[in-house]
């Protein structure tokens, strides 16, 4: 594959062959290849062995979409929020709620109160799937956002489900459910199936509208022969996937759970990280798959007890979500003195997430690849006009894996998309003659912490509700183990006293710990452009 991939017009074409999408929603894609393995597992809990062969994952998921159907009235198209960790069961919920016709809208399982009510209002969400620990934070959610809607929960213990909630288990198990309801499920593969939040290039967490096609295209995107990131299970070997990373996040969710179920591997879920346990489960459970972030790669060439016999069946590891030093990947490939296929995977919620990863057995660590199948990149300057080979510019995507739009953001939609329909990521990228793609910077707002997304724009709302603030902006600054973290600037009003640990104690209980903004510092104003955008380079080069 050494030939160009650029056209004249410089538009970086994939080198591999177009996909082919089958004509399927998720939920049949997922599971045309059951019959192959109806007793393999298909997702066991990495703590206590509990699990799901497929063919009981099927017939659970099902009941349990009946039960949506009949008991919650759940219809096509209504959306259900999922809140659970990575647990087992996740898998079985998703696909239920599918198979019920609705629409999937996760929400990460560490939110507070204030950051779910914002979800599920926005999303519309008609139910929600939780743990009964879960469920005070989700109450609360319910009585800001005044709203209220079924709460579901999943029992992994013996504690009996919370008052004013419905066990999931009885839903899934009931023999006495007539399923012959789904037939009225109507869904075409154009409709949406699946509703994260993403803040995109700026403002506040936005739904992204994902079709059946755009992940089914995704999945067959990163199944292609050429550009494989999985063994191919066979009758004989069944490939055993590291399930850690969150399957709230998009990463994971088409990456691990829809695509890695769709070709009968084993998903093993990690529900609660701790490094001990996380290591531990890559040895016990043969894993020979591994779809990780920054953080995991640094704990894993660092870690005292990550040793040879950890890694003694690891075959593939693939980071994505943040950028990742080569020297880092070296000192962990090095550790595990194995030959290990290492590769790096680029993407977005908006695009279902895989654009580009490197090729198989890359040496250029830092670097993704060309485009996946049957997409198109740019590279562009300011003004959008197409950049060549070895410029840096901002990175433009054309693939059936880009979103329909964010839901009910006509003016979102305009600024994510040119006009002649190309999605625009905000990532500042270089591609060699070959199409390898290298992420460079951010241009957005977007701050990602440990490959999680915090969007300033919702820091700086917070910290303006503060009686004492005028004003604030937040930006990211570099960080040695989470890659970045957030930085904020405060404008106290006029006669106001506060200190910094006031403000941070008032921001840090509405949001996750991630989130956390403990690096304040107080200013006289916050620079600004005529149209009253921040100007965070600005705050950047005086401050940082
Ligand atoms: O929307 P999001 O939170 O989405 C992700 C997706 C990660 C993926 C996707 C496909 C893969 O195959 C894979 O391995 C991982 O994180 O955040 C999107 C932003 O994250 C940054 C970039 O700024 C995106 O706009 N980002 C994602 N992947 C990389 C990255 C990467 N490999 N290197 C540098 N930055």
């Amino acid at each position: 594959r050494k030939h160009s991939v650029w056209t004249q017009d410089r538009v970086i074409k994939s080198p591999y062959k177009d996909i082919e999408i089958p004509n399927l929603t998720l939920y049949d894609y997922v599971w045309q290849n059951l019959d192959r393995w109806p007793e393999r597992t298909a997702s066991v809990c990495a703590e206590t062995g509990r699990g799901y062969t497929f063919e009981q994952a099927f017939n659970l998921s099902n009941r349990f979409a009946a039960n949506l159907r009949t008991k919650f009235k759940i219809r096509d198209g209504d959306t259900v929020a999922v809140m659970l960790p990575n647990i087992p069961d996740y898998s079985l919920v998703s696909l239920g709620i599918l198979a019920a016709g609705g629409v999937i809208t996760s929400i990460n399982p560490i939110y507070t109160a204030h950051e779910v009510q914002r979800q599920l209002k926005m999303s519309e969400a008609k139910a929600i799937v939780t743990l009964p620990e879960v469920v005070p934070v989700i109450k609360e959610s319910l009585k800001i956002a005044k709203i209220s809607i079924p709460i579901i929960v999943v029992k992994i213990n013996g504690n009996p489900a919370p008052e004013g909630t419905v066990l999931f288990n009885e839903l899934s198990e009931d023999i006495h459910t007539d399923n012959s309801v789904l037939k009225e499920v109507r869904r075409s593969v154009n409709d949406i199936c699946f509703l994260p939040y993403s803040s995109g290039t700026t403002g506040l967490p936005k739904g992204v509208e994902l079709s059946h096609r755009n992940i089914i295209a995704n999945c067959e995107q990163i199944n292609d022969p050429i550009n494989a990131m999985h063994n191919e299970t066979t009758a004989s070997h069944q490939d055993s996937v590291m399930g850690v990373l969150p399957f709230f996040h998009i990463y994971a969710a088409t990456v691990l759970m829809f695509h890695k179920l769709s070709i009968g591997a084993k998903l093993v879920a990690l529900a609660k990280f701790q490094p001990e346990t996380f290591l531990k489960t890559i040895e016990k459970q043969k894993t020979n798959i591994m779809m990780v972030a920054p953080p995991l790669i640094l704990l894993m060439g660092s870690h005292p007890a990550a040793t040879e016999k950890t890694f003694e069946h690891v075959q593939l590891v693939c980071n994505g979500a943040a950028p990742l030093a080569a020297s880092d990947v070296e000192r962990f490939l090095h550790r595990t003195k194995r030959d290990i296929d290492f590769r790096q995977g680029y993407g977005l919620t908006e695009t279902s997430p895989t654009v580009a990863i490197s090729p198989r057995r890359s040496k250029r660590y830092e670097a993704t690849g060309p485009p996946v199948g049957s997409t198109e990149l740019r590279i562009v300057d300011g003004d959008l006009k197409n950049l060549g080979p070895n410029e840096t510019g901002e990175i433009l995507i054309r693939g059936p894996q880009v979103m329909r739009g964010y839901r009910d953001n006509p003016q979102a939609n305009k600024e994510a998309f040119t006009a002649d329909g190309w999605f625009r990521t905000g990532d500042l990228a270089v591609a060699d003659e070959e199409g390898i793609v290298s992420i460079a910077d951010r241009l957005k707002e977007l701050i990602k912490v440990k490959g999680f997304q915090v969007p300033p724009a919702e820091l700086e709302s917070l910290l303006r509700e503060h009686p004492s603030v005028s004003d604030a902006a937040v930006i990211g600054v570099p960080h040695q183990s989470k890659g970045e973290t957030p930085r904020a600037f405060v404008v106290l009003k006029n006669g106001h006293k506060c200190t910094e640990k006031q403000l941070s104690e008032f921001v840090n209980e509405k949001v996750a710990a991630y989130k956390h903004v403990d690096d304040i510092t107080f200013i006289d104003s916050v620079p600004k452009s005529a149209a009253g955008k921040i100007l965070r380079r600005v705050l950047r080069d005086q401050y940082c």
